[in-house]
């Protein structure tokens, strides 16, 4: 599957996407997810699995620390396995957090049933996925996941060639990739 040089006219942007351990446990669901994230023309840069630690979850989440459902959030997320993307895209950050949804499931079941969390979601807590919000986490969150990945480095390097090249859906790797010229 070869994504058009027309419809890769604006800068990409990456945000990390997250597959939390409630759709991982569902293969449908985790299959209609990566589904979802191809139609809506993310590039997927990386994807990996990963199971967290309690430390982990904690570490990823001290901004919540205190708050009355961080030790139920802190459980659930190191939980079961977790599939963690990076994703290319303009507006990426956006768009995937549009397609996620609102957090609270119970209120997305209403106010948007067509979104990932108001389709998916269990409770406001086992909410499907996770999307960084900000372009300063989406930094902080892909190095998180990918300690290897250099954003910066990316953008300076691979951004205009996922733009203006040829991009290649590998369907054994389930990542794309930039065509060999030729
Ligand atoms: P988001 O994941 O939409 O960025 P967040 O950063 O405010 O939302 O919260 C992180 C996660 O914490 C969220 O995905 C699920 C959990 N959470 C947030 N608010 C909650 C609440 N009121 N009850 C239960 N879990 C909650
Ligand atoms: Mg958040």
């Amino acid at each position: 599957m070869f994504i058009s040089v027309p419809r890769l006219c604006r800068v990409l942007q990456l945000t990390l996407a997250v597959i939390k351990p409630d759709a991982v446990a569902h293969p449908l669901i985790l299959e209609t997810l990566h589904e979802k994230i191809l139609e809506n023309n993310f590039i997927i840069i990386r994807r990996q699995d990963f199971i967290w630690k309690k430390e982990d979850s904690e570490m990823f989440y001290a901004e919540h620390s205190g708050r009355f459902f961080y030790q139920r959030l802190v459980e659930f997320m190191s939980s079961g396995p977790m599939q963690a993307y990076v994703l290319a895209r303009d507006d990426a950050i956006r768009h995937w957090r549009e397609m996620m949804g609102p957090t609270k499931v119970f209120r997305a079941r209403h106010t948007s049933p067509d979104t990932i969390r108001g389709r998916f979601g269990l409770t406001d807590t086992r909410n499907t996925t996770h999307g960084s919000d900000s372009l300063e986490s989406a930094h902080k969150e892909i190095k998180f996941f990918f300690p290897d990945f250099c954003v910066d480095r990316w953008m300076e390097e691979e951004e205009p060639l996922y733009r203006t090249g040829k991009v290649y859906y590998d369907p054994l790797k389930m990542i794309h990739a930039l065509s060999i010229p030729g």
